[in-house]
């Protein structure tokens, strides 16, 4: 049976909805969870939606994925930026990653410029808000259905 696809948000995500709206909208995490487990479910994949602020628990589920999950849609905030212990995590889960941002990172500030997730996804959606996350996992079904196309990168 197909195993579900881990969607993992890092640092303050719990708080969008609130968070800088003009960046980041007025949709909550709780939103953007039913818009993109509908999503899934029509394209016939399961998803596991998570949230943590803690780096070593998103590494954990990260590891997790290896085992329990077909792939992983990822969106760690502003440790997409800092972790390399999240960029190793990833590698070592041999498992198709795309990376998501609600907001284009690379019209932000310089530092946001630059993530550790990039060098081991398969490909980034950034820009499109909330939206991203079902472009993500539309994404994800076309990896999953031609795996030819869905081999890990580092
Ligand atoms: C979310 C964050 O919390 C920031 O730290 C990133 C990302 C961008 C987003 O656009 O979803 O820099």
């Amino acid at each position: 049976m197909a195993k579900p696809i881990f969607v993992l948000n890092g640092a303050n995500l719990n708080l969008i909805g609130v968070r800088e709206p003009s960046i980041y909208g007025r949709e909550t995490l709780a939103d953007i969870r039913q818009r993109t487990e509908a999503r899934a479910q029509a394209l016939g994949l399961r998803v596991d939606f998570r949230q943590s602020n803690s780096e070593g628990e998103i590494v954990n589920w990260i590891q997790e994925a290896r085992e329990n999950a077909d792939g992983i849609v990822l969106n760690a905030g502003a440790y997409t930026h800092t972790s390399i212990a999240i960029h190793d995590a990833l590698n070592a889960a041999a498992r198709p990653v795309i990376e998501v941002h609600l907001s284009n990172i690379f019209k932000r500030e310089p530092f946001r410029h630059t993530s550790y997730v990039s060098p081991v996804a398969h490909g980034m959606i950034c820009g499109f808000g909330p939206k991203g996350y079902e472009l993500a996992v539309e994404a994800m079904a076309e990896l999953l259905a031609r795996p030819s196309m869905s081999k890990p990168q580092s």
